[in-house]
This record gives structure tokens, sequence and C-alpha cells, in this order.
């Protein structure tokens, strides 16, 4: 079976673990979104990665969707809401036993893409690495984190897993991913939202503690009603945390705003609403928060949904 490491995206995350993976060696593919992207690409002559003060080159080969031969291994690194409409297009390059690893942050969307590739294994990822494009091709590894991975149809170990070892990515084989992603999930809803509304570093939350933890409640309701019990733990002391931790910082939410970017809300508060709705959990303060999140990004004219 081919080796090679086929990604889907070459933006921020996806040329971070494309570079990685051909630093160590490993066959990797960029697949690109046109030929137009690809033809400018080539220009380039691959992806530079920009790591503390040094930066290097990488001239990883791409192409796009609708090249040939077949896929066994897709890392997905598109946003959550470009993930599925961007498998659709390879689902007819995947070889039976195909495996994917998406990358995407929230939850709903790694549904969405299993529907599209019935036949192939979803591995799914819950990362708190950083990274940013600092100009076409050249992305700055910005923060040191951890990758967690797992099934959650299927405990087994991918064989290909410590290859991501190899390279120095750093990460853990966990059964229990959707509680990872349910956590992080319940992170984000408490901490980004209030950041665009309140335009602020995360750290500026401090003066908005009761409004944080109002959510919190929610969240920690909510978790658990939806069988997420240990995402639940001590989910305000974490969140208190973060937010000291991460002070300086701006959320991915309100930099994605500020650079006029559609948001993942719908994957990240929205699934949270539309879980509690199915649910029957009554969310009020998720849900004013919801509305007022999509006002404020329709008022500037960014997608909302
Ligand atoms: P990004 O916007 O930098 O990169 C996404 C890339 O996918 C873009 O280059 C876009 O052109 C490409 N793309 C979209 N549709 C495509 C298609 N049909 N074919 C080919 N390419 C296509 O996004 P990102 O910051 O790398 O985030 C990816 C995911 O990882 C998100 O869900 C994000 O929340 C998550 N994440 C990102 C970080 C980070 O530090 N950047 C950290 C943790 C999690
Ligand atoms: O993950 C984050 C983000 O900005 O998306 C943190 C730093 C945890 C804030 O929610």
């Amino acid at each position: 079976m081919s080796s090679t490491w086929h990604i889907l995206g070459a933006g921020s995350l996806g040329s971070l673990w494309a570079c990685r993976l051909a630093r160590a060696g490993k066959p990797v593919r960029l697949i690109l979104r046109d030929q137009q992207r690809l033809a400018a690409y080539q220009r380039g002559g691959g992806l530079t990665l920009v790591e503390h003060d040094g930066q290097r080159h990488y001239a990883i080969p791409a192409e796009t969707a609708s090249a040939p031969g077949p896929i066994h291994r897709l890392l997905v690194a598109c946003k959550a809401y470009d993930a599925a409409p961007a498998v659709a297009q390879l689902a007819p390059r995947l070889a039976q036993g195909g495996e994917l690893v998406l990358l995407q942050n929230g939850l709903g969307s790694q549904d969405e893409v299993a529907e599209q590739v019935p036949h192939a294994r979803c591995v799914f990822a819950s990362s708190t690495e950083g990274a940013f494009r600092e100009g076409d091709w050249q992305v700055r590894f910005a923060g040191h984190g951890f990758n967690w991975l797992g099934d959650p149809g299927n405990p087994s170990v991918p064989y290909w897993f410590d290859e991501l070892l190899d390279a120095g990515i750093p990460g853990q084989w966990t059964p229990d991913i959707a509680t990872r992603l349910w956590r992080k999930l319940a992170l984000n809803c408490a901490i980004n939202p209030l950041t665009v509304l309140h335009g602020c570093h995360n750290g500026g939350l401090l003066g908005h503690l009761g409004e944080v933890d109002q959510l919190c409640d929610e969240l920690a309701g909510l978790l658990r009603r939806c069988g997420q019990p240990e995402a639940a733990e001590g989910l305000h002391e974490e969140v208190q945390r973060v937010i000291v931790a991460t002070a300086a910082n701006y959320s991915s939410m309100y930099q994605d705003v500020r650079h006029g970017r559609r948001t993942e809300v719908h994957y990240l508060l929205g699934h949270a609403c539309r879980s509690a709705a199915r649910h029957g959990a009554a969310v009020p303060q998720l849900e004013r928060l919801l509305r007022r999140l999509v006002d404020n990004l329709e008022a500037r004219g960014l997608r909302s949904d």
C-alpha cells in the first residue's frame, strides 16, 4: 500500500504538517484548490516553514483533485466549512480501505466528511498547535502544542501513527477523541465569541468573568446531557486558566473576524446550540450569545453560517 501522505489544503496547519512530514523523509503530496493555485505554487517552488528565527524551504510536489491515481491516506486540513465539499471532490480517488485524518476544530464537520466517504476510515484530530500564514506558501509555527488522534468507531491504532512521532509531530492516540473535541469546543464557546463581541484579547475577558461563568455553567450541563461528563469536569477552572495563560493572545475567531474571514461558528457555538435542541436542554445564555454573534458578524458583512 502507498505510504504517501496526501494533504488537502495547504493553509496554516496543512503546511505545518506537510513540512514536518517532508523534513522526516515521508512522501507527501499537496492537493491544491485549482490549476491557478497549482501554477502559483509551482512558480514559488514549494512551501517555507518559519520556526524560531530560521526558515526552511520544502519542494513538496503538488497536484489538484483531478490528478490521476489513488489516495490511500489523506490529511484534511481545510476549514470545517470547506472539509466535506473538498473531500467529496476526492472521493472517487480514495482507495478501498483508505484513511482520512481530519484536523478540523469543533464538531459536525467530521460527520459531514464521513458521509462523503463511507468506504474510508476517518480519524479525528484535536490540535492545540498554532500556525499562521505569513504569506502565500509560507507558514509560521507560532505555538507548540499537542495533537490527540482517535477514531470513535474503532479503537485500534493505525499502523502509520508512529510516522507522526518520527516527523516530530507531538501526538497521542486516544480512544476518547470525542471527549477531547467536546472539551475544546466548550473552551472555544466560552472564550472566542466573547472576544469578538467585546473586541478584546483573551485576557480582556478577565473583566467579564461573570458572563464567562454563566456560559461555563450551561456548557458543563450541556456536555453532561450529551453523554460527555468527563469533558464537563473542571470546565470553569480550565476556562479561567486558559484565559490567564493566553491573556495576551487574540482568539482564532477574533483573528478571523479581524481579517474579514468567515468563522467556524457553525461548528462551535452553532453545534453546541443544535446539540442542546436535539437533547431538549435549555441553554438560554448560549442561544443569546449565538444571536449576538450572528448579528455582529452580519453587521460586518461576514457570513454567519
Ligand atoms: P487555513 O485557512 O489556513 O487553511 C485552509 C486551506 O484549505 C486554505 O489554504 C484553503 O485554500 C484550502 N482549501 C479549502 N478548500 C479547498 C479545496 N477544495 N481544495 C484544496 N484546498 C482547499 O486554515 P487553518 O488555520 O490551517 O485551519 C484548518 C483547520 O485546523 C480549521 O478547522 C482550524 O480551526 C483548525 N486548527 C487550526 C489551527 C491553526 O493554528 N491554524 C490550530 C488548531 C486547529
Ligand atoms: O483555541 C483557542 C482559540 O483561540 O481558538 C483558545 C486559545 C483556547 C481560545 O478559545
